[in-house]
């Protein structure tokens, strides 16, 4: 094929996965979903299966109206109002439920606590009241930068209580990031802490806030939560200690009740290079597509412990740790620190001690267990684990099994979860009590969602094909588009194709109807005129037992326009001997073909990654290719890219 043939080719389809993996039988019999009716249903009436779903909620004035699409605009239960805090804790705790455990958070020196329904909702309506002393009214923002500490979920529930959206900011971004987005909300007030624990280390918190609030006119009040206790910088009149503000408040604080399409938050995601992006989220549709997608997806039951890994800086955060899982009144663990501190074996040790039964985790910390070898989790009982969750990146076929295998015993279904900071819930994925399970494809979209692939020119492509994945219907969590940007919401999203969302994914659907994601379109490399995903070249060479994880990137080539550049870290016990980048580059030959061949391999201790772990092509593209460093604001360990440099300098190319 040519490259001009190739136009209407979006991506090619290379790799095949055929293993197979079932519902386990004991597991099926008691799953939340059980009928494959759902579906249909779904489909049928798209609209009384959402309305279904969010009768579940408690509502201060029900709705009447559905669904209002005047595209690319949604309104979900428009002419509803409720209050999202008291979906997450009053209701719990009225229906007897207010002893239940709702975060047992561990520390990362090693303290720990349990918060219960009543304790969070008490601690959330003292902040409520400490927010209105500070002057926020419904409708103004709030920004939050702190550290995985309880302090934060209750910030977000406070706000919320109140009607004030907030906008989180991870707490490993710089002064300037957090500058940035405090300027475009405008928030009034920020809540930040005086440190917080990473690998052993204080991160100075209050230090970049200052930072950032002085490039900045909007911050009226900096509340500060008490974590490390260390001493920090301090602006008498702006500042204020949250022990003692909060502290003092009373333990009641009356909801407001809002519009359903009330703003709930913003969270801005940062683009390659441009500004970051405002995304819009709003509170009724949310709240009740990320607790539906909880409740089915994760077959949360009553008694469930379940842990969502990720940070709450990130959307995976937002909805699997704060508002999905809490408004379906759910036991949660929350984990300040690194994997790795004190010891690589820290997650399993808190699977252990708190019995955790549902695990949601990313594919980069899955493929770092693999480098760090199976003796760590063999160490604790892990038996209480029934149910394994993904999210993040394609999930390697390999490190699948591997996850399936070494963390789930072979015992429990893994969900590999696709979704994006703008769909706010989970979208395509596996129901585990009827889905047959294959590794590497997060199988097909949720109830009532539309998910094609389309070619260049926005014809589905037929099964077995590949291309770029659109969303073809209005789902209750969808953003409302950019903060203040509407053309570039109608730009980014809904451009490209006509009346369809653009994810920015490449995708294929093997003959079954399974859907394989396949990287960021962004990310697609072209060589001799075809377009070849990253994903399908890394997961071939991840299922070489030598390798943990992989990066490929093109690399301009003067021969055939791109040529593939393969960055591999192996698994622990494995060094890049002689012969092991030629018998690498025969593997990928072998699994998916000659043109996938990587012509150069680069052994690399680590990759270069976001902070919510995703490879940053973009970085390793940069390095390959020669060419300075576009922003290297986002990475979670910036001597990485240096590394890696460093090597790549002296490296030479193997074809
Ligand atoms: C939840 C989240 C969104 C991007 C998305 C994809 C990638 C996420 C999967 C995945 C393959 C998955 N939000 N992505 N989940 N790719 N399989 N299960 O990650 O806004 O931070 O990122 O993440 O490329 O477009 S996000």
């Amino acid at each position: 094929m040519t490259s001009e043939t190739s136009r209407g080719t979006a991506l090619e389809a290379l790799y095949e996965e055929r293993r197979t993996f079932p519902p386990p039988p004991e597991f099926a019999k008691t799953a939340n979903v059980r009928d494959r009716q759902v579906y249909d249903r779904a489909a049928q009436d798209l609209e009384g299966f959402w309305a279904e779903q969010a009768g579940t909620l408690e509502w201060v004035k029900p709705f009447t109206k559905v669904l209002s699409w005047n595209a690319p605009y949604a309104k979900w239960f428009e002419d509803g109002t409720l209050n999202v805090s008291v979906n997450c804790l009053d209701r719990h705790v009225r229906a007897g439920r207010g002893n239940k455990v709702a975060y047992y958070w561990e520390g990362e020196p090693g303290d720990s606590r349990a918060i219960t329904f009543r304790e969070l909702l008490e601690e959330t309506a003292r902040c409520a009241n400490a927010l209105k002393e500070l002057g926020v009214r419904k409708g103004d923002r709030v920004a939050i930068y702190m550290p995985m500490i309880p302090e934060l979920p209750t910030a977000m529930l406070a706000c919320a209580r109140i009607g004030a959206p907030f906008t989180v900011v991870f707490g490993g971004f710089s002064a300037e990031a957090l500058a940035g987005r405090i300027r475009d909300s405008e928030a009034k007030v920020l809540i930040t802490a005086d440190g917080g624990y990473r690998k052993g280390n204080i991160v100075p918190l209050k230090k970049n806030a200052d930072d950032a609030v002085a490039q900045s006119s909007s911050v009226e009040k900096v509340l500060v939560a008490r974590r490390t206790g260390h001493e920090v910088p301090w602006t008498a009149g702006r500042d204020v200690w949250w022990p003692e503000l909060v502290g003092k408040q009373k333990a009641e604080c009356v909801p407001e009740a809002v519009d359903a399409e009330h703003m709930l938050y913003l969270l801005y995601t940062s683009g390659t290079t441009a500004k970051p992006k405002g995304i819009v989220h709003t509170s009724a549709g949310y709240l009740v597509g990320t607790a539906a997608t909880h409740k089915m997806i994760f077959d949360i039951k009553e008694d469930d412990v379940y842990w969502c890994a990720a940070d709450i800086g990130w959307v995976t955060g937002h909805s699997y740790i704060v508002f999905g899982p809490l408004a379906n009144g759910t036991t949660g663990v929350m984990y300040e620190g690194t994997p790795d501190f004190p010891d690589k074996d820290r997650w399993w040790q808190i699977v252990e001690k708190y019995k955790v039964s549902v695990l949601y985790c990313a594919p980069t910390a899955i493929r770092t267990f693999m480098k760090w070898g199976p003796e760590h989790p063999a160490k604790h009982d892990m038996r209480s684990l029934r149910l394994l969750g993904s999210v993040g990146e394609p999930i390697n076929p390999e490190a699948w099994l591997w996850y399936h295998e070494t963390i789930g015993g072979g015992r429990c279904p893994v969900v590999d979860t696709w979704w994006m900071t703008e769909t706010g819930m989970i979208l395509i994925t596996p129901l585990p009590g009827i889905t047959t399970l294959k590794p590497g494809s997060a199988t097909f979209p949720f109830p009532g969602v539309g998910a094609d692939v389309v070619d260049e020119d926005g014809r589905s492509v037929p099964l077995g094909g590949a291309g770029y994945l659109v969303l073809t219907r209005p789902w209750p969590a969808m953003l409302r588009g950019i903060y203040k940007d509407d053309k570039r919401y109608r730009d980014t999203y809904w451009s490209r194709f006509e009346g369809r969302f653009f994810a920015g994914d490449g995708a294929k659907r093997d003959e079954g109807g399974y859907f394989w994601l396949m990287g960021r379109v962004d990310d697609v490399m072209k060589v001799s005129g075809h377009r070849i995903s990253t994903t399908e070249v890394e997961s071939s060479l991840v299922s070489h037992p030598a390798v943990a994880e992989a990066a490929v990137i093109g690399r301009e080539d003067p021969i055939t326009g791109q040529a593939i550049f393969a960055f591999v870290t192996l698994r622990g016990g494995s060094d890049g001997g002689d012969g092991l980048s030629s018998e690498l580059r025969e593997h990928v030959v072998g699994k998916i073909g000659s043109i996938a061949r990587p012509k150069t391999i680069m052994f690399t201790p680590e990759l270069p990654k976001t902070r919510s772990g995703k490879i940053m092509r973009r970085l390793l593209r940069d390095i390959a290719n020669g060419q300075p460093l576009g922003d290297t604001t986002t990475l979670a360990d910036a001597t990485v890219v240096e590394t890696i440099r460093a090597a790549s300098a002296q490296g030479r190319d193997d074809a």
